[in-house]
């Protein structure tokens, strides 16, 4: 069953004009390219191929803008720092990139998405600086538990948590395959639309 059974696409944004009126509350997937964004969100909604998923990175180069419920949104926001593309085109992303979180006040949260093999990246510094901004709830999700060793899995996390103890961000596990963590981001999820982070 899906926590959010009226779940639906509403619409793709390749600029700021198209972005959705900034009211009620939303919650935005950022991350590297293939980190796992859409992959989060399909398991996340428990909806598949909700978000859609590739084995191409950068497939998803647009703002994807998802109606959860009443006054509540998902954002798939363009997965950053993929190098095969031209300079034109990571220029485009970082100007659009930066449109949203210039001006989205409705924006209740902030999930950055990291593949745990990787750790945490100065991009990904760069999106929660400026979630922070917004004064956001802030959380990470470290992917692809599954492809590490339990003790690896437990290496990376507290690595993510030393890098991040400052910033006000809260670290976990997340494996769409193994489930790991799964309860806990559907948590964070919901407490961060539900404006009651800290209660979850
Ligand atoms: N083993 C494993 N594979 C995963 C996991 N999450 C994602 N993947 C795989 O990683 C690849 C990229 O996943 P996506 O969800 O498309 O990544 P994305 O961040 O949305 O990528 P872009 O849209 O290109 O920015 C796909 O082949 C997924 O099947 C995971 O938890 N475990
Ligand atoms: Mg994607």
């Amino acid at each position: 069953m899906s926590l959010y059974p009226e779940a639906r696409f509403v619409t793709s944004a390749a600029r700021a004009a198209q972005f959705l009126p900034d009211e009620g509350a939303e919650v935005a997937f950022a991350g590297r390219s293939n980190a796992g964004k859409s992959s989060a969100i399909n398991t996340i909604l428990n909806r598949r191929d909700f978000a859609r998923t590739s084995k191409t990175p950068g497939r998803t180069q647009l703002i994807n803008f998802f109606a959860l419920a009443e006054g509540q949104r998902l954002v798939d926001l363009p997965g950053y720092g993929y190098a095969r593309v031209s300079k034109e085109m990571r220029e485009g992303w970082r100007e659009l990139l930066g449109d949203y979180f210039d001006s989205r006040q409705s924006l209740a949260g902030l999930m950055v998405v990291v593949d745990s093999r990787r750790g945490v990246l100065e991009f990904d510094l760069q999106m929660l600086d400026w979630g922070r901004a917004l004064d956001c709830q802030l959380h990470v999700l470290l992917t692809k538990a599954d492809k590490l060793s339990r003790q690896e899995a437990a290496a990376a996390l507290s690595a993510a948590q030393r890098e991040l103890q400052d910033l006000r961000v809260s670290v976990q596990l997340f494996s769409v395959t193994s489930k790991v963590g799964l309860d806990q981001a559907r948590a964070a999820l919901a407490a961060m639309l539900g404006g009651n982070w800290g209660h979850a």
